[in-house]
C-alpha cells in the first residue's frame, strides 16, 4: 500500500499533479476540493454551506471534510493506496487521518510538498478562473484571502510531517511534465529504498 499526501499553496499544481499521479501509481484520488464542489452541484445542504465559505476563500470545518473523507474511504477501502489531494489543510486534520489509517492499520508513507511562489500561483488562478468560472479563483482580494489562510493553518502541518520524516519539498514551478518528474522522482526513491 502507497498513502502520499501532495500538499501546497493554492493553485500551486495538486489537482493538476495528481491526476496524473493516480494514473502511474494506480492510486485512489482523494481530492477534498472536488469532493466539495460536486457537494455544491447537487445542491446538498453541506454543499450550500461549504459554498459560503469557499467563495470567500475560507477552510471549510475541520468535523466537515474529515466525515466526507472517511467515507470516501471506506468506499474505497479496497484500492491499493490513496493520493490525498488538499487534505490535510490543518493539524486537526491531518491528525485525524493519522487516526484514520491506524484503525486500518495503515498510515501516510510520503508528503510531496509543491513550492510555488506567489507571482505565479496568482497568475495559475487567474488563468484558471477563465475556463473554471472558479469564484473563488477569480478575485484577487479571494486570492490573496486564500493565501492567508494558507499560510495561518495550513503551513503548521509541513511542521506536522516533518517531524515524522515524511515531508518532501518539491520545485512546483516550470512545465507540468518538469514538476511531474520530480513528484515521480521522489515517489520512486521512496518504493526503492
Ligand atoms: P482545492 O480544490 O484543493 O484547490 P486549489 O488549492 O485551488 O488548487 P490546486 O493546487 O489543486 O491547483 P491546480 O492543480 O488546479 O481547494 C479549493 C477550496 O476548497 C479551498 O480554498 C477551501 O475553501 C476548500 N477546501 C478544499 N479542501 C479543504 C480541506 N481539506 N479543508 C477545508 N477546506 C477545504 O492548479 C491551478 C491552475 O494552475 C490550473 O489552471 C492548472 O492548469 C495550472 N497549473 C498547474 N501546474 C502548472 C504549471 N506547472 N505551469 C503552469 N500552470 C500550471
Amino acid at each position: 500500500m502507497l498513502n502520499v499526501v501532495i500538499f501546497g499553496p493554492p493553485g500551486s499544481g495538486k489537482g493538476t499533479q495528481s491526476e496524473r499521479l493516480v494514473k502511474k501509481y494506480g492510486l485512489a484520488h482523494l481530492s477534498t476540493g472536488d469532493l466539495l464542489r460536486a457537494e455544491i452541484a447537487a445542491q446538498t445542504p453541506l454543499g450550500m454551506e461549504a459554498k459560503k465559505l469557499m467563495d470567500q476563500g475560507i477552510l471549510v470545518p475541520d468535523e466537515v471534510v474529515i466525515g466526507m473523507v472517511d467515507h470516501f474511504y471506506e468506499k474505497n477501502k479496497n484500492a491499493s493506496g490513496f493520493l490525498f489531494d488538499g487534505f490535510p489543510r490543518t493539524v486537526a486534520q491531518a491528525q485525524a487521518l493519522d487516526k484514520l489509517l491506524e484503525q486500518k492499520n495503515s498510515g501516510i508513507h510520503i508528503v510531496l510538498a509543491l513550492e510555488v511562489d506567489e507571482e505565479e500561483l496568482t497568475k495559475r488562478l487567474l488563468n484558471r478562473a477563465k475556463s473554471s468560472g472558479r469564484t473563488d479563483d477569480s478575485d484577487e482580494k479571494i486570492i490573496r484571502q486564500r493565501f492567508e489562510v494558507y499560510k495561518r493553518d495550513t503551513t503548521p502541518v509541513a511542521d506536522y510531517y516533518r517531524a515524522q520524516n515524511k515531508f518532501h519539498s518539491i520545485y512546483g514551478m516550470g512545465t507540468i511534465e518538469e514538476v511531474f518528474d520530480r513528484l515521480c522522482q521522489s515517489i520512486d526513491n521512496y518504493i526503492q529504498r
